[in-house]
């Protein structure tokens, strides 16, 4: 730090040098996030000095919250679910575990999880001190084998966890199964929808996967991801409204005399965010930007198997993947641990851009 300040000037000029080293969003095909919508700006700028850790001073934003939370609870089948607002999938998931743990005491505790599991789910059981277990997928396959999964089930287990929208493959594992597994065993069901959340609720046929289903627990799903919000910005609700309050520490100097979050000062600003994009856009909205997502996916595939590559799964949500080949380049694509290439269709990966890539392939073929 130096001694003395600069000008607004300099400082906009420091931040924009270090901004333009990063790659634009026109050729990042390796993320979940995106561009928040234009909405968040205000709704962010709004909110910027509010703080959620203490709800009785700032009881406008914790409104806020309950709101943007009843609008999720609603859209996952169950207006009543409880929760909050997180930074982000891995928070969630450790959140929902945390409380899994204090529901269903064990001695040597394990939780079971799909072999597509997002690696938050080491994280989490280095933490809780667990035993991660893990369930292969089907035969041919990317989702989980559930009589397999059944079998890793035994009388330590706390949770079982299903994923809808893997992080590799993008696909929705059964999620009946997997919560019929909770329910016969008596343990908790939790399912990772990070990324499928803001997906699969407006797919022209969606997949079951939230609190319709008879079992599940608790939902993680994330705005900063298909929810058009601000990084950071995850949601974890809960179906029974009492689960959270298994985590409920005491605050004795706070407004507010207890608390059930993982963090103690949360922004608010990204609650604004991410209630503002529900607000504007509407499922109506929601629908259009995923249905695009999709078209511009069934584009991509179209387009790469033109050219004679292989595509290693017809795409369930806006993710497709392809046997690995040279990127042109300047295109960011990641590969997954089989080695393939895993193209994340986000909205920002508008049609334009997937004609450019594809011309650029195309070219490079030559
Ligand atoms: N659950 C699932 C199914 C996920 O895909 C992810 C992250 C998480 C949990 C964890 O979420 P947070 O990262 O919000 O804690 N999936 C992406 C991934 O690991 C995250 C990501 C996003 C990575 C954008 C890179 C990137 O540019 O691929």
């Amino acid at each position: 730090m130096e001694e003395k300040g600069c000008t607004r000037e300099e400082v906009i000029a420091a931040l924009a040098g270090l901004r333009a080293a990063d790659t634009p969003h026109d050729h990042i095909l390796c993320s979940m996030c995106t561009i928040p919508h234009q909405i968040t700006t205000a709704a962010r700028e709004m909110f910027a000095a509010t703080n959620l850790g203490d709800p009785g001073v700032f009881s406008g934003t914790a409104k806020l919250e309950q709101l943007f939370l009843e609008s999720v609870g609603e859209l996952l089948h169950c207006k009543t679910a409880a929760g909050w607002m997180t930074s982000g999938g891995t928070e969630s998931n450790l959140q929902a575990i945390r409380a899994a743990k204090k529901l269903h005491p064990k001695e040597k505790p394990n939780i079971v999880v799909p072999a597509s599991a997002h690696f938050s789910f080491h994280k989490i059981s280095d933490i809780l001190g667990l035993e991660l277990r893990t369930a292969p997928y089907e035969a041919g396959k990317f989702t989980v084998d559930t009589e397999k999964m059944a079998e890793l089930v035994d009388k330590n287990t706390i949770a079982v966890s299903a994923v809808a929208g893997t992080t590799e493959y993008g696909v929705v594992d059964d999620v009946s199964r997997v919560a019929k597994i909770a329910l016969e065993n008596d343990i908790f069901c939790h399912v990772d929808a990070a990324f499928g959340g803001f997906v699969i609720p407006f797919l022209k046929q969606p997949i079951p996967f939230d609190f319709a289903i008879d079992g599940v627990d608790s939902v993680s799903l994330d705005p900063h991801k298909m929810g058009l919000g601000t990084i950071p910005g995850g949601c974890l609700l809960f179906r029974d409204a009492e689960s959270p309050l298994s985590l409920s520490v005491d605050t004795p100097y706070l407004t507010s005399k207890s608390q059930t979050t993982l963090t103690g000062t949360r922004p608010g600003a990204d609650v604004a965010a991410a209630y503002a994009v529900l607000k504007y856009l509407g499922k109506e909205g929601f629908r259009d930007i995923v249905s695009g997502c999709m078209e511009n996916t069934r584009r991509l595939v179209e387009g790469l198997s033109a050219y004679g590559y292989e595509k290693v799964l017809d795409p369930v949500l806006n993710l497709a993947v392809f046997r690995d080949f040279s990127i042109p380049d300047g295109w960011k694509v990641s590969h997954i641990r089989d080695g393939s290439l895993r193209f994340v269709m986000m909205p920002h990966v508008t049609r334009d851009v997937v004609e450019k890539f594809l011309n650029e392939v195309g070219e490079q073929k030559k």
